[in-house]
């Protein structure tokens, strides 16, 4: 468990990347990322885009920073699936994306034999959620979300990686959870929740800010939020 405290001037979350290394560039370029900041990753660098491995190798590399925690979503946990186990997550990773994901590694390793297994390792290696406090109050950091009524620590890798509605929905703990998965475009209107931008993030009344806003939708963009100060940085259309 982290305490990061204000020994930090922005703690960042950075949602769901996909592949776009343009939008990963575009975005990260804006937030100015310097050794005073905190940055979270919250997963699904690749699938679905045209620069997967790229995204995923940038990815590799930022996380060694002191200051950068890069944590796993569900695509990066069929990837690795698909290629260790022979399990549910390994058949359903090409129709969801890793097909394309799958084409650059083939290519990939014609010329860097080992990028494979580094990559696999490096995935193995993603927390599945981060946690802190800021100045008193709880927040956590995953992919996708949290089962309402059960603790972090008892929560299942299922729900971390793939819960939806039932989070979104349900959850009404004191934690701030800040989450990605489900892109802000796909949700319905939102009780008390005025969104006049679909590609923007969403924060629902119940302590939840929903970042995904849709990196792999032709209008899409990557986000990312400082959770101290409520700023919203997002890729060029
Ligand atoms: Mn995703």
């Amino acid at each position: 468990m982290g305490r990061l405290k204000m020994q930090y001037n922005r703690i960042l979350a950075m949602g769901d990347i996909h592949g776009r290394f343009d939008r990963l560039s575009s975005v990260f370029n804006k937030i100015k990322f310097g050794s005073k900041d905190f940055l979270i990753l919250l997963g699904d660098y690749v699938d679905r885009g045209n620069e997967n491995l790229h995204c995923l190798q940038w990815a590799m590399r930022i996380s060694k920073l002191p200051n950068v925690v890069a944590l796993r979503g569900n695509h990066e946990q069929m990837m690795l699936y698909y290629y260790l186990l022979g399990t549910y997550e390994s058949t359903i990773w090409l129709p969801n994306g890793g097909k394309y994901t799958k084409a650059e590694m083939d290519e990939w390793i014609k010329t860097d034999p080992d990028f494979l297994n580094e990559a696999l390792k490096f995935i193995d290696k993603r927390p599945y959620y981060y946690r802190t406090f800021i100045d008193g109050q709880e927040y956590i950091f995953c992919h996708a979300g949290l089962k309402p009524g059960v603790s972090l620590e008892n929560q299942s890798v299922e729900s971390i990686l793939w819960i939806r509605e039932e989070f979104y929905n349900g959850y009404n703990g004191t934690a701030e959870v800040v989450v990605g998965h489900t892109p802000t475009p796909y949700l319905g209107s939102v009780p008390g929740v005025d969104i006049k931008d679909r590609y923007y993030p969403i924060r629902l009344p119940n302590k939840i800010t929903m970042i995904d806003t849709g990196s792999f939708l032709p209008k899409g963009r990557i986000s990312c939020v400082d959770v101290i100060s409520g700023q919203v940085w997002q890729s060029d259309d």
